[in-house]
């Protein structure tokens, strides 16, 4: 425990178990002690990792134990995968001295996380196990982030030995080769249509600063994306995430920083199929740059370093766009300024929408005037939460959490207890589906018995909405995909020790939420929306 304190650790996820006891002594007995938040499922405690790596921009610590304790946290960690969030797993193991014979959970658990983490493996000197934790730190941490596991036998974890602390210190950051830096910065000199599109590596590497001047230096439109919304804060006149199906696709260059090209970004391909568009693709290490797409240029290193050494190669000059050295078309951002300016301008009556049964807009539009600047937003759920991203544009970055490409149901709770320990004065908002809120709802509790007030809003379409809708457009019909109307997952959280309220008219949200904020407790606003209500979305992720 000293070595993950060490590496910023101040709160340890885990969910009880013989084969981690040692952990919890070593918290209980530090000075001062590590805080042990214990949840109810294993797979919140490594979403609570997660998301603290995702706040804090230093490592998460969870602790499990072994067999199912493990099984339990593999789509946590898959997510954390996919997200690039350094997670430490820490996992308990059957004993080397009878292994084969049949321990309880008895499990090679490191082949069943090896596809998922940076590194698996299993440590079984008690000697050694300072240096292994560190060293799961240290990998955790580096550029591209991302989680590692690792499991500690029976006798080495209650093992005594004494060992060298191992020094701390994080490895000097790797800047992109310059000749990289100049290649785009030559790119862009010469586009006529450039979009610059930010991803969550940008707020995860700490590049949110550089990438803003950056963008405001060379006045280049800005698609926000992950925990890069906010980089550029909503009213910016350069932001144009409202109006990123324009932008991608009259851009004659786009280039993509700290996000892969995935689903989320038509996987690469920009303009139009007579005019496609150039892209250069910049990652915060060498392996995360696309290979599936061709770029026009491409950077792997630091990205505050890349904003930088940009800015810097672009500096000076005079171009016919007003973007200084470059060959701009006049009016370009200003004309996305304004594309994403009506496009706001358009949501206003659904917003305000008095339908009833609620439309889920209605919510958003409550919402947005009770959050402030620095709240955490954490969606949860599927078209409930595809709405929160259309209409939500962050004040600063780092606080908006999605799951990520990985697309898992469930992180909800886990993301809302690492959010509440994180920004202890935040406003923490859970939006929520009905079905997602199955998957960890029972965390409320962790809530209570922590006293973490958090104000979760439930969208309660009685569906799987993201599920009935498309099975619907295919099929004609849909199975599987009803939930029970109007059910009270307020009563949950009430029976566990907070508090919350069932609405069922739109004048009804807005009240509602001002209590929530003010319980000071967990406090679930249960809010029946219409079930035929569907996002309109023109992705599939296929
Ligand atoms: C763990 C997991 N299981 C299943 C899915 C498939 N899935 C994606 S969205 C969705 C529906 C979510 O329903 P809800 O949370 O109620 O939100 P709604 O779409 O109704 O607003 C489902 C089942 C998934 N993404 N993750
Ligand atoms: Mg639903």
């Amino acid at each position: 425990m000293a070595v993950a304190r060490e590496h910023g650790v101040c709160a340890v996820f885990t969910l009880s178990g013989g084969h981690v006891f040692p952990v919890y002594d070593a918290a209980a007995r530090a000075a001062p002690p590590l805080r042990l938040v214990d949840v109810r499922h294993e797979q919140t405690a490594v979403f609570a990792a997660e998301a603290t790596a995702r706040l804090t921009r230093s490592p998460g610590l969870a602790v499990v134990t072994a067999g199912p304790g493990v099984t339990n946290s593999v789509s946590a960690v898959a997510t954390a995968w996919c997200n690039g969030a350094p997670v430490v797993l820490l996992a308990g193991r059957a004993p080397d001295y009878r292994w084969g014979a049949g321990s309880l959970q008895e499990m090679d658990h490191p082949p069943l996380l090896a596809p998922v983490t940076k590194r698996a493996w299993t440590e079984h000197e008690a000697a050694r196990v300072a240096a292994s934790v560190d060293e799961a730190f240290r990998l955790a941490a580096a550029p591209h982030r991302g989680p590692v596991f690792l499991d500690i036998a029976l006798e080495a974890i209650y093992g005594q030995a004494s060992a060298e602390l191992p020094a701390a210190g994080a490895p000097d950051p790797v800047p992109p080769d310059p000749q990289d830096v100049t290649r785009i910065a030559g790119l862009l000199r010469s586009a006529r249509r450039p979009v610059l599109v930010l991803g969550s590596d940008v707020w995860l590497g700490g590049a949110e600063d550089a990438a803003r001047a950056a963008a405001e230096q060379l006045r280049l439109p800005v698609v926000a994306n992950g925990q890069a919304r906010g980089v550029l804060p909503a009213g910016h006149d350069l932001l144009v995430t409202r109006a990123r199906r324009a932008a991608l696709r009259e851009a004659d260059l786009v280039v993509v920083a700290g996000a892969p090209l995935d689903f989320r970004l038509g996987y690469g391909s920009f303009g139009t199929a007579d005019a496609p568009a150039q892209v250069a693709h910049v990652a915060d290490a060498p392996g995360g740059v696309a290979t599936h797409v061709p770029l026009a240029g491409s950077a792997a290193g630091d990205l505050a370093a890349f904003f930088a050494a940009l800015a810097a190669g672009l500096a000076g000059g005079g171009g016919p766009g007003g973007r200084a050295g470059t060959a701009a078309e006049p009016g370009w951002a200003g004309r996305l300024a304004e594309a994403a300016r009506a496009a706001r301008a358009a949501d206003a009556p659904l917003l305000a929408s008095d339908a009833e049964p609620v439309h889920p807009a209605r919510i958003y539009g409550e919402l947005l005037r009770v959050l402030d600047d620095d709240a955490v937003v954490i969606g949860d759920g599927g078209d409930f939460v595809s709405f929160a991203g259309r209409y939500i544009e962050p004040a600063r970055p780092g606080g908006w959490l999605d799951p990520g490409p990985f697309g898992c149901l469930g992180t909800g709770l886990g993301y809302a207890i690492a959010a509440r320990l994180a920004r202890p004065a935040a406003q923490v908002v859970l939006l929520v589906g009905d079905g997602a809120a199955g998957f960890s709802l029972m965390d409320a509790d962790t809530l209570v018995r922590h006293r973490l007030p958090v104000v979760i809003v439930c969208g309660n379409n009685g569906a799987w909405g993201l599920e009935k809708h498309p099975m619907r457009a295919l099929y004609g019909y849909d199975v599987a995909a009803d939930l029970q109307p109007g059910c009270r997952y307020d009563e949950v959280v009430r029976a566990l020790g907070g508090a919350g309220e069932l609405v069922t008219s739109p004048a009804a949200i807005g009240p509602a939420l001002r209590r929530a904020f003010a319980a000071g407790a967990p406090y679930l606003v249960n809010v029946v929306t219409d079930p035929e209500i569907a996002y309109p979305r023109s992705t599939t992720g296929v």
